[in-house]
């Protein structure tokens, strides 16, 4: 039986109160939908089904290199994110699995597993951490990690991946996602094809551990921490490093490690075409990797995503199934809260994503009917998909508002008087 953290009774007084309206609002939803020649309990089939990652260094407050504030009840270790994660999980019933970052959740895997498993929580892909230096490590990565100068940096790096992909073998993960801070703060302070080299050589003798069943994500940045260049700046270099890895290595697009303006569902097309595209990292950011809640700056361009998502999971592209995970920093508000508002704005993403007309569309495309095609696109966008994730949240045992329920329950007075304030903590800027 998974144990719930927010007391039944909570969630049932919360969902009594609501469910009415609710009925009301799906059944006007389904009627126009029908209309559309929608049937909306398949719409509510395939959004129940979907489950996007949380980030365990999400769920304590954030910061930036100016200051970071704490907020109350801070989780002080794995075992209180797991369940933090866990309280999100059993409100919006969209995430299923953790995603965890060595050496910061390091813990007993069998610990791991149960403290999981006891809220019925997986485990998302690993993140290893060569960006900064753990406490008593032999050889420090100021200068780089799996690209280092020196070889061992670069094999000490190497060496906690694997240990990280070992970790995740005992609890039942079954991806490794790998980004690193490596590049140059000074031209002519590396030499680019040097580096990438290493890089190369690096990653393959960490592909060489993978075990077949596992995927490999590299995730691309385009600057930060090092500010003239970055080794794996794009995704043209990251697709390169798929390529070269081999079949089990899948590129990671992080939405906020792009410059701005870029065109980011064109290079998700592209990695889709090629079978490259390993997953995502969602977030929303206005000037960089600002790491905001996913939807929060632009909607539009989340939904844009995942019409590319969608389009190639109606056209059964071969071997797609993209990672959902969400990687953002929370510097002023609840943690919790924007996890779970975030998880449901990607929801909402997908199942906006399902209501473009795809024939009609591609119709207009082969007539050159720009005006109609666009606004094919701007029909789904604008249906409000509110009523479906609510009933699939009710539907499989969450809140219809799972921020309201969760403030009536009270959590975070609760767990800031069982937690004491710690100096300190990983900010959580990946
Ligand atoms: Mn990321």
């Amino acid at each position: 039986m998974t144990e719930q953290i927010i007391s039944a009774d909570i969630v049932a007084k919360h969902n009594a109160s609501r469910q009415a309206d609710l009925t009301r609002d799906y059944d006007a939803l389904g009627e126009r939908l029908s209309r559309r020649g929608i049937d909306i309990a398949a719409i509510l089939d395939k959004v129940s089904k979907f489950n996007v990652a949380v980030p365990s260094w999400g769920v304590g407050t954030g910061g930036t290199r100016f200051a970071r504030f704490p907020g109350q009840g801070e989780p002080r270790d794995i075992f209180d994110k797991i369940e933090d994660c866990a309280v999100i999980s059993q409100l919006t019933r969209a995430t299923n699995t953790v995603s965890l970052h060595i050496p910061w959740d390091k813990a007993e895997p069998n610990r791991l597993k149960q403290a999981a498993s006891r809220f019925g929580l997986g485990f998302d892909a690993m993140n290893s951490n060569t960006f900064s230096d753990a406490a008593g490590q032999k050889q420090s990565y100021k200068f780089g990690s799996l690209t280092n100068a020196d070889a061992g940096a670069r094999s000490q790096a190497v060496e906690h991946n694997i240990e990280c992909i070992e970790i995740g073998k005992a609890i039942g993960s079954k991806a490794l996602t790998i980004w690193i801070g490596d590049g140059s703060n000074f031209p002519g302070q590396v030499n680019f094809a040097r580096s990438f080299e290493r890089y190369l050589d690096s990653a393959k003798e960490i592909y060489k551990a993978l075990p077949d069943d596992w995927k490999l994500f590299t995730e691309h940045k385009m600057y930060e921490p090092a500010f003239y260049s970055t080794v794996v700046q794009d995704w043209g270099t990251n697709y390169i490093i798929a390529q070269e890895l081999g079949a089990k290595a899948f590129c990671l697009v992080d939405l906020g490690h792009h410059a701005p303006n870029v065109n980011i569902e064109m290079i998700v097309s592209r990695l889709i075409q090629f079978k490259k595209l390993g997953g995502f990292h969602f977030n929303d950011s206005k000037y960089g990797d600002d790491d905001l809640d996913a939807g929060s700056v632009d909607p539009y361009r989340l939904f844009l995503v995942f019409n590319e998502l969608v389009d190639a999971e109606l056209n059964g592209a071969e071997g797609f199934d993209p990672a959902h995970m969400l990687d953002q920093s929370h510097n002023v508000t609840d943690p919790i809260e924007s996890l779970m508002l975030s998880a449901v704005e990607v929801q909402r993403a997908y199942a906006q994503a399902l209501l473009v007309d795809r024939k009609g569309l591609e119709g207009f495309q082969e007539d050159n009917d720009a005006l109609m095609a666009t606004q094919t696109l701007k029909t789904a966008y604008r249906t409000d998909v509110e009523p479906i994730l609510a009933m699939a949240r009710l539907n499989a045992g969450g809140a219809i508002e799972p921020v309201a329920a969760y403030r009536e329950a009270g959590y975070r007075a609760k767990v800031a008087a069982e937690r004491p304030a710690v100096a300190g903590g990983s900010g959580g800027i990946v």
